[in-house]
């Protein structure tokens, strides 16, 4: 372990080199490297760290252990906890989840004239959706189009995503990002308005559209914006603990429990909509995350206990950068734009060891490997890291490069008292993205009748690894058509007769049958370490 006297000599290596890399283009990886990579030293290939399902519908598939032991817990409530013959809200459409997939179901259901209610356990905007930097792919510039889009992301998730999927979030999204656009969205533009866009990992074309490096802020704070101002109503610091079946077995609201008072309340609606986001706060394998507080995998349970399908919960996104040093940082993000504006990846004796832009998956492989099996990381107290070269950007760029396009990575490092236009900073893959969840069709349906999902909780988009800017995306594009689609059902769906909860004891059942003591509650709702009062 370094001392931060020795970390400043080591960075000092990496300034020495720094001509001599600037100029480099690394190759990229054979696909067949690629596959020995990851086989050897990403975190989804280590089989210990999976439980194979013994209950639901998902029987027999592997998931992350920590996820099993959600997906197989004790329901919070008992059937009889709440009256279900007197709803205290009653509703067309029902969203639980209040970051951008929610809101941009609200504000298309909403549009679409029917009553529409957003619930959340924390508040509007406390959401990954405010934690995404980078940007947000379209294929609307000249030279690119949604068919190369197709192909890149397609690729990128190793061919596993389901086509028609990919094609719904490709083919709109060039109308997503007028959308955003014309709600306000403030991105980053040339003198003659043409959008500015660069290039992520594994992207042939220049399609990142970014409002500096807090795109998903930007996007956030004007869907939010836009739900208020049409007063939809949004009842926060209210989790949804259990969704409420009808007698034919189709979804017809759901438990809330007020997350300071837990009082439960029931609402019912037409049509459900879960867009609760990830589940990094589930820190799988130890990894420290870049998610926010509230991403800890509810909508996969909510959805699991009623018969909901997983598609590729075993897939996890480790973001190749997440702060290495200082501790207080620790796994926050630092954007894929600072290696698409031109740092590169180096390791301890200052050598770039891979192309900065390979995708997320192989990136974060050949840092694992380079700082295990090659023993070419930086030790500090946190563990071993590689450098990331910031001042190549201004090198390459000219200076004021990182002030103007990466201001919020300059201040968060800076807070700390490193300069990122001066030294370069020490990163280490953190966990970033749940790239499986709740299989849907692209009119984000579930195999439960009048059941949505959209967003994080939504899997089969992006395979088993998703390219960067495709997230931002996806909660744009399938948040949009699951408001569209769950209003319109909701429109030829009579008011919810007869509710019931009896599936969480046939569940509960299922589990004893396979000898499962279901002793964790779930949804988990909040960290493990969150404060109990
Ligand atoms: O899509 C993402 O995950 C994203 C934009 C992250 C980033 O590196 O900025």
């Amino acid at each position: 372990m370094y001392k931060i006297e020795k970390l400043n000599e080591l960075a000092k290596i990496v300034a020495e080199k720094r001509t001599v890399n600037a100029s480099l283009e690394p190759r990229r990886m054979t696909a067949e490297e690629k596959d020995s990579l990851l086989a050897q030293f990403h975190p989804d290939y280590k089989q210990d760290e999976f439980t194979v399902l013994s209950a639901g519908v998902n029987k027999g598939d592997k998931v992350p252990s920590q996820l099993a032991e959600l997906l197989q817990g004790k329901s919070r409530i008992s059937v009889g906890d709440v009256d279900l013959s007197a709803p205290d809200y009653d509703t067309d459409v029902l969203i639980i989840g209040g970051g951008g997939a929610g809101a941009s179901a609200a504000i298309e259901a909403d549009e679409a004239g029917v009553k529409t209610m957003i619930v959340t356990k924390l508040r509007i905007g406390d959401a990954n959706t405010m934690m995404a930097e980078g940007g947000i792919q379209a294929a609307d510039k000249p030279g690119d189009s949604p068919a190369v889009h197709y192909l890149d992301a397609f690729g990128g998730g190793h061919f596993a995503a389901k086509p028609e999927l990919v094609n719904t979030l490709v083919t709109k999204a060039p109308e997503a990002i007028r959308w955003l656009n014309n709600l306000g969205v403030e991105f980053d533009k040339e003198a003659d308005g043409t959008m500015i866009t660069t290039h992520g990992g594994g992207t042939s074309r220049k399609r990142m559209h970014a409002a500096k490096d807090y795109t998903g802020a930007e996007i956030m704070r004007t869907l939010r914006d836009e739900v208020l101002n049409r007063g939809i109503p949004v009842v926060d610091f209210t989790a949804a603990v259990e969704i409420i079946l009808d007698s034919k077995g189709n979804a017809a609201g759901a438990v809330l429990m007020n997350m300071e008072t837990k009082e439960l309340l029931v609402a019912r609606a037409k049509t459900v909509i879960i867009a609760t986001g990830g589940a990094g706060r589930l820190h799988y394998q130890g990894f420290p995350t870049s998610n926010h507080y509230g991403a800890t995998a509810d909508g996969l349970i909510l959805g699991y206990r009623v018969g909901a399908k997983l598609l590729y919960a075993d897939t996890l996104q480790y973001h190749p950068t997440g702060t290495g040093y200082p501790e207080q940082i620790f796994g926050a993000l630092v954007t894929e734009k600072v290696r698409s504006l031109g740092a590169k990846l180096v390791n301890i004796d200052g050598d770039v060891f891979m192309h900065p832009l390979e995708t997320r998956d192989v990136t974060a492989a050949s840092i694992i490997r380079e700082c295990t099996e090659r023993k070419k990381g930086v030790e500090t107290s946190l563990g071993s890291a590689v450098w990331l070269d910031t001042p190549m950007i201004e090198y390459k760029n000219g200076e004021g490069t990182i002030e103007k396009r990466i201001p919020a990575m300059m201040r968060m490092f800076g807070k700390y008292g490193i300069d990122i236009r001066k030294e370069p900073i020490l990163v280490y893959p953190t966990l970033h993205y749940q790239n499986g969840g709740l299989e849907i069709a692209p009119d984000c349906s579930t195999v439960v009748e009048n059941l949505y999902a959209a967003g994080e909780a939504a899997g089969g988009i992006h395979g088993r690894n998703r390219l960067m800017g495709n997230s931002l995306l996806d909660v744009i594009v399938f948040g949009r058509n699951a408001g569209i689609n769950a209003a319109e059902k909701a429109k030829e769906t009579a008011v919810p007769e007869r509710l019931t909860l009896e599936h969480i004891d046939v569940f509960g059942k299922e589990l004893e049958a396979a000898g499962i003591m279901a002793e964790t509650a779930s949804p988990m709702l909040l960290p493990k370490y969150a404060r109990k009062k």
